[in-house]
């Protein structure tokens, strides 16, 4: 069944620790301080089986193939589009979704070699008529993401795992995308000032969003 989809969809795209969730979270606080209807959410893990998947995907203990891995990300995806983003979007929600189809055209088409045309044919199938209104793409380079990342206690995952080549061609295919989206994805310089950032996409987010009610 389809529903008209009356909500929008924001994303928040980056290599690992461009600060992609952060910002996510920070405009979460702003606009839901100016009376928003908006909610955050994520992939991968938004859902009871998103969250078993995001448990394997991250784990360092087992290996994966990259076919496998592609597969388990769409079979998050497809979960969260029907289970949260579909029921959000059709009730007039904002929702902000930090990570969403442009992370898996950056790090399984541009990083581990899938053909892109499958990865939109697939991503068709599983839409619908869902496209995000806007992204937001934090841009870092792989060196100054890895200190950041380095500075936290947690130990790596899996995917992280993967040298700086492989983070090089994610960052190359995210700057690729947004050549080929100019309308809908705006790159912002992920090492400004953490408010500097949130300013430059709350500013920009003026335009599309109405004045809440
Ligand atoms: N993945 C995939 O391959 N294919 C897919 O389709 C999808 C995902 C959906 C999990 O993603 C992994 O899945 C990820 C991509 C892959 N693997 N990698 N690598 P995730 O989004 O759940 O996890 P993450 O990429 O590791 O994101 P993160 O931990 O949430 O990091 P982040 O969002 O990039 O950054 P952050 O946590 O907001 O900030 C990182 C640090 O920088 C932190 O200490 C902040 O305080 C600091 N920070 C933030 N902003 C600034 C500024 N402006 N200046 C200085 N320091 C800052």
């Amino acid at each position: 069944m389809t529903h008209a989809m009356t909500g929008t969809l924001i994303t928040f795209e980056g290599i690992d620790g461009s600060g992609k969730t952060t910002q996510a979270r920070d405009v979460l606080d702003v606009l839901m301080q100016r009376g928003y209807p908006v909610t955050l959410s994520r992939e991968p893990g938004a859902t009871p089986l998103g969250g078993v998947v995001r448990n394997l995907l991250l784990s360092e203990d087992l290996t994966i193939g990259s076919m496998a891995e592609l597969f388990l990300f769409l079979a998050d995806r497809s979960e969260h589009v029907e289970q949260v983003l579909r029921p959000r979007l059709s009730t007039g929600q904002i929702v902000l979704v930090d990570r969403f189809t442009d992370a898996t055209t950056a790090y399984q088409g541009y990083g581990m070699k899938h053909p892109l045309e499958t990865l939109e044919s697939l991503h068709r199938m599983i839409l619908g008529k869902i496209v995000p209104a806007k992204t937001y793409l934090l841009d870092i380079s792989p060196e100054k993401a890895l200190e950041r990342v380095r500075s936290r206690a947690e130990k790596k995952t899996r995917i992280e795992e993967r040298g700086l080549a492989f983070f090089s061609r994610v960052r190359e295919g995210y700057l690729e995308i947004a050549r080929k989206n100019p309308q809908r994805i705006c790159i912002l310089d992920a090492t400004l000032p953490r408010e500097e950032i949130s300013r430059r996409i709350l500013k920009d987010l003026a335009n599309i969003l109405p004045h809440p009610s």
